[in-house]
């Protein structure tokens, strides 16, 4: 099988981000409550709603902008097509101008995608993961998933999903520089950042994965042992 080009398949699929957040969790992640905002003509907080929409499974793979990429995995959820025709669109009357996308977690992490992206069939809302529901260090209690474009965009611990006519309301995480943060980052076309090549990219960002890996897994270590969650 072909791997996407400068990525690495491995067989785990580790905790992994900014290391900002490395020891951020969400209060609450039992329980799925995320917001419609931002140009909208009411906003909405959704919660039961999801089980209105049909439940899709699909197995895809996961690419990290640092070259490690998980192979088929599971996922279980919501096409996110669904999600913005029957809550965005109808219930909080979000116009079709407003294409520009932000996703917040419950730790401050947050992206932005174009909405024609987010509207391809593979895109979804999960909340599970290979057949159990999604644990802590996946994103719990629901996370998207857009397998065409880098895990960075893929947010985890969604509260919010925010649209609007322009970027203005979006900034990457700070102190992260704008330079990582491509507005479409396809992993097909190596959109791993802006300015700089993506094969210049790859390299630099290989170095920071043994580190990233451990440092996330220590802190969801410490994290369970701090909470006794019965939460993964
Ligand atoms: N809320 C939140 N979402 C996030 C991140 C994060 O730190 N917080 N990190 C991103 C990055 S850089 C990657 S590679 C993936 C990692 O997903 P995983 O931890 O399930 O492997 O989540 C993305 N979504
Ligand atoms: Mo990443």
């Amino acid at each position: 099988m072909k791997l996407p080009p400068g990525q690495q398949a491995r067989a785990d699929f580790p905790r992994f981000g900014l290391g900002k957040f490395a020891r951020r969790f969400p209060a609450t992640p039992e329980r799925i409550r995320f917001r419609i905002v931002g140009d909208v003509g009411r906003e909405v907080t959704v919660e039961h709603q999801l089980q209105g929409l049909p439940r899709v499974e699909q197995t895809s793979d996961f690419h990290c902008v640092t070259t490690w990429s998980a192979l088929a995995r599971g996922w279980s959820g919501w096409r996110f097509s669904d999600v913005y025709e029957q809550l965005a669109r109808r219930d909080a009357a979000a116009p079709p101008e407003a294409e520009v996308v932000v996703f917040r977690g419950e730790d401050g992490y947050c992206s932005c995608l174009m909405l024609d992206d987010l509207l391809k069939p593979d895109v979804m809302l999960a909340d599970r993961l290979d057949g159990q529901p999604l644990g802590l260090g996946h994103g719990a209690p629901l996370r998207l998933v857009a397998p065409a474009h880098y895990g960075y965009k893929n947010v985890k611990h969604l509260v919010a999903i925010e649209f609007w006519r322009d970027r203005r309301a979006y900034r990457f995480p700070f102190p992260y520089p704008a330079l990582m943060d491509h507005p479409r980052a396809r992993v097909a076309f190596e959109e791993r950042g802006r300015w700089i090549p993506g094969a210049i990219l790859r390299r630099l960002y290989r170095l920071i994965i043994p580190l990233t890996v451990w440092n996330f897994a220590r802190a969801l270590n410490e994290h369970r042992r701090r909470t006794s969650m019965s939460i993964r």
